[in-house]
């Protein structure tokens, strides 16, 4: 019956985080996949996190099933958080938004939504993007293609390539847009570029779908959202996915929200109803607790506050180790390809190192970063991050 089933290759983050935790080096270094780590190499569980358990923990209770588009407390806290409180497209109801399983299962809702509304558009993708961009909407049934964005010359932005792509693309073609701290490259747009991109994208009749992984790890949780923002507020249509696995470090808990910014409250009900077909017939509702932790944190001011400070310090602790890593490397590596290591943002650097010397980083070092040459500068600590620069610095001289 499966003769003809073939083998998976795996996948080029998860399979390589599994490959680390079997490594029995105890000097390893994980630098792969994108979670952030803190100064003594532990995942945390954030303060606000784990007191906003703690007080759910004091009230059990039965668990029925949450409705299919989840906790209507949960959907307003990230609605109001991804999208600004006082955005008038809130007021005017034109957000539909649902509970997902973590950003990558507001990705896949949403694909599903327009696969069936939008049967003839095509997908365009930054060229590189994260590897499940591609996954997530081909396997929705999606062609997906790339537009210009990366550009290895510079360490930065093919800003004017990009638009000029964008601007040429059919009607209601799909435009998937990181809306901060760009995975992989750490590259972002400027707020004039966005301006200029949403122009396009609204003159060219164009369907938006942002993906918001990384909110508050770029310039701030409300400068992050600037994009997904602006588009609400000129009422263009758009899709967006959010996640909460970083910055609430809660990977496990499945936590993110699916947002279809719509053109009016009457299009926003219906468009809610299918998202709400969509998840019935994936998975039916999604899990309760880390929604319930989420929810709390978001509408109990202390927690808010608590939370939001050290989301700031663990940015900061990134840009530390952005210049530490840039300081180790400074003998060895010169110009851009020093300088990227500051200059990009968030959890990840594109370091330009080639497959065969992630493979000799990996192999010799037990420094583990993606073949793509992707390195999440958020697994460095202060302990390891002199041996990590002198890995490369080996592999580099050779
Ligand atoms: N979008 C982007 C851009 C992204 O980097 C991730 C996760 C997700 C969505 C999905 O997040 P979720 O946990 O489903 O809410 N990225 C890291 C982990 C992974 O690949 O799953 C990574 O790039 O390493």
């Amino acid at each position: 019956m499966f003769e003809h089933i073939d083998a998976y290759p795996g996948d080029p983050i998860l399979s390589l985080n599994e490959d680390f935790q079997k490594d029995p080096r105890t000097s390893k270094v994980n630098l792969s996949i994108g979670i952030y780590f803190d100064d003594d190499g532990r995942l945390p569980v954030m303060r606000a996190v784990r007191e906003a358990e703690a007080a759910i923990l004091n009230e059990p209770g039965p668990k029925p099933y949450l409705p299919m588009a989840g906790f209507a407390h949960y959907r307003d806290a990230v609605q109001a958080l991804v999208f600004g409180e006082t955005n008038p497209a809130r007021a005017e109801g034109r957000i539909a938004t649902v509970q997902t399983l973590g950003g990558s299962g507001a990705l896949k809702v949403g694909a599903d939504f327009i696969r069936r509304y939008f049967p003839q558009s095509q997908v365009w993708v930054s060229d590189p993007t994260w590897e499940n961009h591609r996954f997530i909407f081909e396997r929705a049934g999606f062609e997906v293609n790339t537009y210009p964005y990366y550009d290895k010359a510079t360490g930065g932005l093919k800003f004017d390539a990009m638009l000029a792509a964008i601007d040429a693309l059919p009607a209601r073609s799909i435009v998937l847009l990181h809306a901060c701290c760009h995975n992989p490259t750490g590259v972002d747009l400027d707020r004039a570029q966005w301006e200029r991109l949403i122009g396009v994208l609204q003159e060219r009749d164009l369907l938006p779908f942002v993906d918001m992984a990384y909110q508050g790890f770029g310039a701030g949780l409300d400068d992050d959202a600037f994009a997904v923002r602006e588009l609400a507020r000129r009422g263009i249509p758009a899709l967006v996915a959010n996640s909460f696995s970083k910055n609430f470090s809660l990977y496990g808990e499945r936590c993110g929200g699916l947002h279809v910014i719509c053109e009016d409250a009457g299009a926003a009900h219906r468009v809610l109803g299918q998202l709400t077909g969509s998840v019935r017939s994936n998975y039916s509702n999604p899990p309760t607790h880390g929604a319930k932790i989420v929810t709390r944190v978001l509408n109990t001011p202390a927690l808010k506050e608590s939370w939001q400070g050290e989301l700031a310090a663990m940015c900061q602790r990134i840009a530390r180790m952005r210049v530490a890593i840039h300081d180790g490397l400074r003998d060895h590596v010169h110009g851009e390809a020093l300088t990227r290591y500051v200059k990009q943002r968030g959890m990840f650097t594109y370091t330009g190192l080639s497959a065969a010397q992630v493979d000799r980083l990996r192999e010799e070092f037990g420094v583990y970063i993606l073949r793509s040459g992707r390195m999440c500068v958020a697994g460095l600590n202060d302990t390891n991050v002199g041996t990590v620069a002198e890995s490369i610095a080996k592999v580099l001289a050779d």
